[in-house]
């Protein structure tokens, strides 16, 4: 009797251990990074995983502000956010965030620390391995790769990055690889950890419903997700899960929602475009089976409208 409680204790803590994740994030530049980050907080108030940090790349002046905003309307004011350390062309955009920070209560304004700092002081002072996010461009972890130690201190304390970029089912440049070509490359190509990707083909196979956006938020008025939501374009619009598909396979990896290539390796092309090379190498993308579209959509509406535990 005493042997099953101590197994099934041990297999508590296994289970309900929950991993450290880090958010990078062009936000500001789409309307996925939003409800990407909103899932992130919902998975972390159900105790899924423990969001630890929110680092940028998009180096829009609202970007940080609005970070912070969302951080505090789900309840976790204190957690860091690190500033984009370059402006890209093509990838500073502000498609809802100065419009939403109009709705929401100005925050005193502090100014952030480089987001490659952030990531590193977080890495540094994590007691287990971390789940890195890549949302946007590979600015922040090749600028780690670049830094003294940053390799090893990736290898040790990164578990593994999910990466929505590239493109598995066409020859196209996908625009996380195309505005930062150079770090794409460093990072997708030398990275000392797995990399799963969640490569353009999926979130646009996965459209999320307008009709969510108008029911399921209805809980908070304002409501920054939603509001971003309806000043990005004009509603009705279904928009692509990118993002948001890179966070559920990374809290939820044994939910088997995926598929996952075999193993291999992701070249970088000089235009943006990302070859897979099966076999050696410990890269994989994912892979949508279309029978589980309907139920991967309702998962993502769930996590993505989950009211806040600690409003
Ligand atoms: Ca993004």
């Amino acid at each position: 009797m005493q042997r099953i409680l101590i197994v099934a204790c041990l297999m508590a803590n296994v289970c309900f251990a929950a991993r450290p994740v880090i958010f990078d994030t062009d936000m500001g530049n789409d309307i996925d990074d939003a409800m990407a980050l909103a899932m992130l907080h919902a998975l972390s108030d159900r105790g899924e995983c423990e969001l630890i940090g929110v680092t940028l790349t998009n180096a829009h002046p609202a970007a940080v502000p609005y970070v912070r905003m969302l951080n505090r309307f789900y309840g976790r004011s204190d957690l860091p956010v690190g500033a984009a350390i370059k402006t890209l062309k093509g990838g500073a955009g502000d498609g809802y965030m100065t419009a939403a920070l109009r709705a929401e209560p100005a925050e005193p304004a502090s100014p952030a620390e480089p987001a490659p700092e952030v990531l590193r002081r977080l890495l540094s002072n994590a007691r287990e391995k971390v789940v890195i996010v890549q949302t946007g461009f590979s600015t922040n972890l090749a600028a780690l790769l670049y830094s003294r130690d940053g390799a090893a201190l990736a290898k040790e304390k990164v578990a593994l990055v999910v990466a929505m970029a590239g493109n598995f089912a066409e020859r196209e440049p996908e625009y996380n690889v195309r505005i930062d070509v150079a770090s794409a490359k460093t990072v997708f190509e030398r990275w000392p950890t797995i990399i799963v990707f969640s490569g353009f083909e999926i979130g646009r196979d996965l459209p999320y419903p307008a009709a969510s956006i108008e029911h399921d938020f209805a809980y908070a008025r304002p409501h920054p997700v939603a509001d971003s939501y309806r000043a990005y374009k004009k509603m009705p619009y279904d928009r692509p899960t990118w993002d948001l598909t890179a966070v559920l396979e990374a809290v939820r990896p044994e939910h088997g929602y995926f598929g996952r290539s075999k193993p291999g390796t992701v070249l970088v092309e000089p235009n943006g475009a990302t070859r897979f090379a099966p076999g050696q190498g410990d890269r994989k993308y994912l892979r949508l089976d279309p029978s589980k579209r309907a139920e991967i959509l309702e998962v993502l509406g769930l996590l993505a409208s989950q009211p806040p535990a600690r409003r």
